[in-house]
């Protein structure tokens, strides 16, 4: 299963298409916009985001909402497209007001994207280089994360930190605290530290400044067995770590214990196998974060994942004018201060689209039913072998 995304930032639309989903799998765009919606939200986010509405509209591979195991297309138009009609023009010529971009900002793609793809105007990496593209990912990750629904999959994440404020709440809380995480203006489960966060995110935008932080998702119903250990494109702590450092701003993955595991005796770190008398072999704990050798071993997965602040600052940082050499300071833009809630739905997506990938890997089958019967007898095998029947 594999998808490929277009769009421009302030294009007409975002695309994908998706190959490789099984056929008579029910699929309804509310349930993408739901999340859609979800990455539109939290504080600090800049004005683009009240411009934007994002629906997903389904074009192909769907018929009376099943799919059909054809390519499914997916398209989200840009509202401020409107504003940008004859800037960002697919064909005819550049108006003669236009301005080129040419003042790079610290840590973003502007330099090195202009240099690589020989630009005159730096605008036309920000076009693709921007977070909007993950809006696209949210929606293609979602078809990806309905599939795993329907096995019982299920997925949370929550903002750990934000700047150098912290949320105190441990990982095995988040699922039962959904509710409260989803009324949070900034994805937290920690009301006081919330509070702090809101302040410090107002201090940074008073000071024409952005924040970072960090976040967590927590995946659970996942059976054991996605991913291998026999090959390293198939371990699937490296794949998740591609996807989701692969996102905008995104610096550092870590999974289970992570880098505090580095400073742990092995002793201390490893979970050990113990025997239940209702669910046969099971673990006392869950440092390992539900991957072990590359591979799910039947318990929640939990990544972290850090996010630099934005790069657009409104007070910028020393550049050099990409045309005259002179010292300037980077280009400002409408922007956000802080976008680490959205980074985090963004995560949930493309941690599921890789997971749903696995999951198809080894429950292959062309329709649904198909899948299914593939899971449902591999779950038996499961139960047999940990409850030691025979
Ligand atoms: C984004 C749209 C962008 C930014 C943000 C994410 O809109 P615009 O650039 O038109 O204001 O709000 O992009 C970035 C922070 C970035 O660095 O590219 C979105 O839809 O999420």
């Amino acid at each position: 299963m594999r998808y490929l995304t277009g769009g421009e930032s302030h294009g007409p639309c975002l695309t994908a298409i998706i190959e490789g989903l099984p056929a008579g799998f029910e699929l309804k765009s509310a349930d993408i916009n739901k999340h859609l919606e979800r990455r539109q939200h939290g504080y600090g986010r800049g004005a683009r985001m009240s411009i934007e509405k994002d629906r997903v509209e389904i074009l192909s591979g769907l018929r009376f909402s099943r799919t059909i195991g054809s390519p499914l297309t997916l398209l989200i138009k840009n509202r401020d497209w409107k504003n940008w009609q004859d800037l960002m023009a697919p064909e005819g010529s550049e108006p003669a007001e236009a301005v080129l971009l040419s003042r790079p900002r610290p840590g973003h793609a502007d330099l090195a994207a202009g240099l690589k793809y020989n630009y005159d105007d730096l605008r036309l990496v920000l076009e693709r280089s921007s977070a909007r593209e993950t809006a696209i990912r949210v929606a293609a990750g979602s078809v990806g994360r309905l599939l795993l629904e329907k096995f019982g999959i299920q997925f949370y994440s929550h903002v750990i930190s934000i700047g150098t404020v912290e949320s105190a709440v441990e990982s095995a809380k988040i699922p039962g605290l959904a509710d409260d995480i989803k009324n949070s203006a900034l994805h937290c489960a920690d009301q006081q530290a919330e509070e702090k966060m809101i302040r410090e995110v107002e201090k940074a935008r008073a000071d024409g400044d952005t924040l970072g932080g960090i976040f967590e998702l927590i995946i659970t119903g996942l059976p054991p067995g996605l991913g291998s250990h026999v090959h390293w494109d198939r371990r699937l702590d490296g794949r998740l770590a591609a996807a989701v450092m692969s996102i905008q701003g995104i610096k550092g993955v870590e999974i289970g214990s992570g880098f505090k595991g580095a400073a742990t005796r092995g002793s201390k770190l490893h979970d050990s196998i113990i025997m239940q008398e209702d669910r046969g072999i099971d673990r006392s704990s869950n440092r390992a974060g539900g991957l072990e050798g590359g591979i799910t071993n039947g318990q929640p997965l939990i990544l972290r994942a850090a996010m630099k602040p934005i790069p657009t600052l409104a007070q910028p940082l020393p550049s050099v004018d990409w045309k005259t050499g002179e010292n300037v300071l980077g280009a400002t833009e409408r922007s956000d201060v802080c976008a680490v809630p959205s980074a985090a739905i963004v995560a949930e997506a493309a941690a599921a689209w890789e997971l749903a990938v696995t999951f198809r890997e080894k429950f292959a089958g062309d329709f649904i039913e198909e899948m299914e019967a593939a899971y449902k007898y591999y779950m038996e095998q499961v139960s047999r072998r940990l409850k030691r029947k025979s």
